[in-house]
Order: structure tokens, then sequence, then C-alpha cells
């Protein structure tokens, strides 16, 4: 097993509990542009097992709204509502509406002061990953990551491994000397599929899924006075995620081939 060097973070529901302001933000682009489409949590926990948001648009329209007749280009008009929605979400972000999640801050200075290399391999919009780094973790948070590889920058979203494979493509590392942080099974699965050991602390739309083949389950990357549950895996004694903890479960484990 290689060295571990390279951190690769998702960024919703990893990095930050951002689930519920996506939504909100796809309601009111959805108020904005005169719909009576209205999702709630419950109809969103569905939803959100097709990542991407301009998929789950379409994805609802076929499954919820087939008597919805798109006005002009179908494609045209996902893409305008799904910028309007965009353009809500990061407006939110902006005003400070996303904290991160416990752990998160402290991990990723300690990860840089010990020389390990950050990226991002995310399925939501770039401009969201802007404002979220930048309001919510620090302004010139974006230069702390080598690669932010987000949304439509590969043809196949999460769970497929592209945007694994683009980040780690981009930092010249091998799957072999990573580790991926994750929050759902979907990400999970483009992780392992890619080669790399996972991770994955829980989130508020993930509980109850299925995590088999991740090295570690928690429900959050936990604080010295404020440490983790350990969910499925092993945490070697230790009680928040730290780089010592890292190395030893990286030096564990070869990644379980996807289920
Ligand atoms: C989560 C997603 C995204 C967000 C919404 O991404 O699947 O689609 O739900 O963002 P990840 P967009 O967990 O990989 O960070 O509307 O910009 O897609
Ligand atoms: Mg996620």
């Amino acid at each position: 097993m290689q060295r571990l060097t390279t951190l690769l973070f998702d960024v919703d529901g990893t990095l930050a509990e951002t689930e519920e302001t996506h939504r909100e933000a796809f309601n009111r682009a959805f108020a904005r542009a005169g719909l009576d489409w209205n999702w709630s949590a419950e109809d969103y926990g569905q939803l959100l097992a097709v990542t991407g948001g301009k998929e789950r648009i379409r994805h609802y329209l076929d499954t919820q709204r087939p008597d919805f007749s798109i006005p002009g280009n179908a494609q045209e008009y996902i893409a305008g509502l799904h910028a309007a929605k965009t353009e809500i979400y990061t407006q939110m972000v902006a005003a400070g509406e996303v904290g991160l999640r416990p752990g998160v801050r402290r991990l990723l200075a300690e990860a840089r002061q010990a020389g390990l290399r950050l990226g991002i391999a995310t399925t939501t919009t770039p401009a969201n990953v802007t404002a979220l780094l930048q309001h919510s973790l620090a302004a010139d948070a974006e230069d702390w990551f080598e690669v932010i590889a987000a949304g439509g920058v590969v043809p196949e979203k999460k769970p497929a491994p592209d945007i694994y494979h683009y980040a780690m493509r981009e930092m010249g590392v091998t799957p072999q000397e990573c580790l991926a942080f994750e929050d759902s099974e979907n990400g999970l699965r483009s992780a392992l599929e890619a080669g790399v050991q996972t991770l994955v602390t829980v989130s508020q739309y993930t509980q109850g899924q299925s995590f088999a083949g991740a090295a570690l389950v928690l429900d959050q990357l936990g604080e010295p006075e404020a440490p983790f549950h350990v969910l499925a895996g092993s945490a070697n004694g230790h009680r928040y995620v730290n780089v010592e903890q890292l190395r030893q479960l990286h030096a564990e484990g070869e990644p379980q081939a996807a289920p």
C-alpha cells in the first residue's frame, strides 16, 4: 500500500450540511418561475437518489409531472430553472446560512500542516463550491485545494467514478495514495469504483443508506471535546478524525470492491 499523500473531499453533506439549503433554493426558483412545485423534505430525500440538480429536475418532471408541458426546449428550460436555483443558493450561502460540519475546519488545517495534498470531488455546481469555501471556510480557501472537480466537468456524475478519476488525473496521484471523504451511498460507490479507500460521515439525508465497502463509517468527523460515534469499522481508539488516525486507517486497508 502506498503512503497516504492526498485527501479527496466530497462537498454536499460532507464539508457541510447543505441539502436543506439546496432544497429551499430549488423551491424558491420554482416559485420565481411561477410554478406550483414544492419539494418537501420527504420528496427531496427521494429525489437525492439522482445526483446533479438539472438531472434531479428532469427526473422529477419525468416521474411526477408527466402532465407538465415544458415551454420550448426542455434542456434549456431546465437549465434556466437550475441557473436561477444556483443564484439563489449561492446568495444564501454568502449570507452565512450554511456552516461547516464538526471537525472539517480543524481536519483541513491539520492536514495542510502535515503536508497532505487536498482535492475536491463533487457533483455540485462549481459556483456552489466557491461560495461555500469562501463564505463558510476562508476567503482564500479555494487555494487550499489543488483541484476542485465539480459538476459537469465529467460526462457521468456520481455514482459513476468519473469525478474521482478526473480529480486524481489533475493531481497526478494514484488511488492507492488517496483517501476519500463522502456522506452518501452514491458518493461512496463513486470513490470505491475509482479504487479510493473511503471514510463516510453520514449526513441528515443519508441516514440508513448502505455504506458497504467504506473503510470507516462515522456520524461526524468529531472534535476533541465532542467525539464522533463509530457506526461501522474501527477508529483504533481515536475519538475524532485526525491525521494520525487517517494514516493508520489508510495503512490498514485496500479499498473493498463495491458490492
Ligand atoms: C450533491 C449533489 C448535488 C446537490 C445540488 O453533490 O448531488 O446535485 O444536491 O447541487 P455532492 P446542484 O454530494 O457530490 O457534493 O444543484 O448544483 O447539482
Ligand atoms: Mg455528498
